[in-house]
């Protein structure tokens, strides 16, 4: 029996696909304004390739959420139809303003939490305003997917590219998937447009062993990633012959070998979030991919490519051009490298973080890109690095003036209700800054001179827990 609030959600899909229909088959115009994320890259590509077999003519941009000024200058734009993806619900004030009131018509295709008016020409998919959460219950790539698949039900064999948005997102968790992603995830095995197995959870698996743990940074295997030399003795040790990959590696000896690695990392070992990134379900795409078939590397993929400013590149692939493939490795290889140095900056730092009653933070060097900042804190916790005990703020230097600061926490900690969006959002605001986010993820940019008053402020409002109006998603790249 299919829970009421997700019954609604495809009630809601419905809606959404009739307003979306008659714009495929007049002669519109279509905007598309997405996140530039794996989440949003995805999604975008599901919707590219409706648009596509209709012949509708699109123009796609990959960006943070946009700001009020640059969505009065898209009202000036002469498209028919403007679908704001991964984003959208928390600019609904600005869309109202510059583009529903001008007439335009307005698709909004998101999981962040607002709440939305009813317009004539306004249509929208949320899980939120069916009870579910958007930030575990279905990401973008799933409410396009759910929209389009009602569009025609051809589209259904592109039902993989759900799940790549929603572990991007990582709405994966410990006891599998929830909500509509569950219900999408059973019904690509169900279809067989997706399999699986249990194994190691590391990209490369068709690589020689030894490289493969070696590029590792999710999780980073310390003492392993990066160093070649130290894998390779590891499969020698085990009896493993150089050239085997992961993929052809049998059960038994791929437990072996997940003992070996565990046992090599000492107390890290300890962690379960460790544990769960390294080992667990392995998703494999059957159709429709372009690339890695295995969807935690295709995230990597689209991920490298949306935070090294390529997202174009991520986007070729997910609509099916191979030619850009090599260029999508590379841009996977070099994002790969700078969050290795990232990873090992907090690896050898961990003094510089400073503990309140509420959380851990730490102001990090240079090393650590501001844009890859939050991912980096998200891997430093699932792989062990940092405790994961309460939420783990990072804040680097912008310029003279700025920092950016970067929140993030468990879903355990979420599910005691913790909400670092909420209480980011509060503590900007409070000093002059601005920010936002989701229960587990969020960001913001506040004044350098006032970060000591920030900091009294956040583990304040942390400390308060819920708080009564709702956290606007963030305009920030979280
Ligand atoms: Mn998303």
């Amino acid at each position: 029996m299919i829970p009421a609030e997700i019954r609604k959600f495809y009630r809601m899909a419905e809606e959404a696909a009739a307003f979306f229909k008659a714009h495929l088959m007049g002669r519109s115009r279509v905007r598309i304004i997405t996140h530039v994320d794996a989440d949003g890259i995805a999604a975008a590509g599901v919707l590219a390739r409706c648009l596509h077999a209709y012949d509708v003519p699109f123009h796609i941009r990959f960006t943070s959420p946009l700001k009020p000024a640059e969505i009065m200058e898209l009202g000036n734009e002469g498209y028919d139809l403007f679908i704001f993806v991964d984003q959208g619900s928390g600019q609904i004030s600005a869309i109202e303003k510059f583009l529903l009131e001008k007439g335009c018509d307005v698709l909004i295709l998101d999981h962040h939490p607002s709440e939305l008016p009813k317009h004539r020409n306004l249509s929208y998919l949320n899980p939120h305003a069916c009870g579910l959460n958007g930030a575990k219950d279905v990401s973008a790539a799933g409410v396009v997917y759910s929209l389009v698949e009602r569009v025609d039900a051809s589209f259904t064999r592109l039902i993989g590219h759900a799940i790549t948005g929603a572990i991007g997102d990582r709405q994966e968790f410990y006891s599998g998937f929830a909500g509509v992603n569950e219900t999408l995830l059973k019904r690509a095995i169900d279809l067989g447009l997706l399999c699986t197995r249990t194994g190691l959870k590391l990209i490369g698996r068709w690589l020689p062993i030894a490289e493969c743990l070696a590029m590792s940074i999710r999780p980073y295997l310390h003492g392993l990633s990066y160093e070649l030399g130290a894998c390779r003795s590891l499969i020698e040790e085990l009896k493993i012959p150089p050239e085997t990959t992961l993929e052809e590696l049998d059960e038994t000896s791929e437990e072996k070998l997940r003992d070996a690695i565990i046992a090599r990392m000492g107390a890290t070992a300890a962690c379960e979030s460790f544990r769960r990134t390294l080992w667990g379900t392995i998703y494999r795409m059957t159709r429709e991919v372009v690339g890695p078939p295995n969807v935690h590397e295709q995230v990597a993929v689209l991920d490298a490519c949306g935070k090294l400013g390529k997202p174009q590149v991520g986007f070729a692939l997910t609509v099916g051009d191979r030619t850009m493939l090599p260029e999508a490795m590379e841009t996977l290889r070099t994002y790969q490298e700078k969050m290795r140095e990232a990873l090992s900056w907090f690896a050898a730092n961990l003094t510089s973080f400073k503990t309140t009653q509420q959380m851990h933070y730490v102001l990090t060097s240079e090393k650590v890109d501001e844009s890859l900042l939050g991912e980096a804190l998200a891997l430093a916790m699932e792989s062990g690095i940092v405790p994961t005990d309460r939420p783990v703020i990072g804040m680097v230097e912008v310029d003279a003036t700025e920092l950016k600061v970067s929140a993030r926490a468990t879903p355990d900690l979420a599910m005691r209700g913790v909400n670092v969006g909420q209480a980011i959002a509060k503590a900007a605001k409070t000093v002059g800054g601005e920010g936002g986010g989701h229960d587990v993820s969020a960001a913001a940019r506040i004044p350098r001179d006032r970060v000591k008053e920030f900091i009294t402020k956040l583990d304040q409002s942390l400390a308060e827990g819920d708080v009564d109006e709702p956290s606007a998603a963030s305009t920030i790249g979280v």
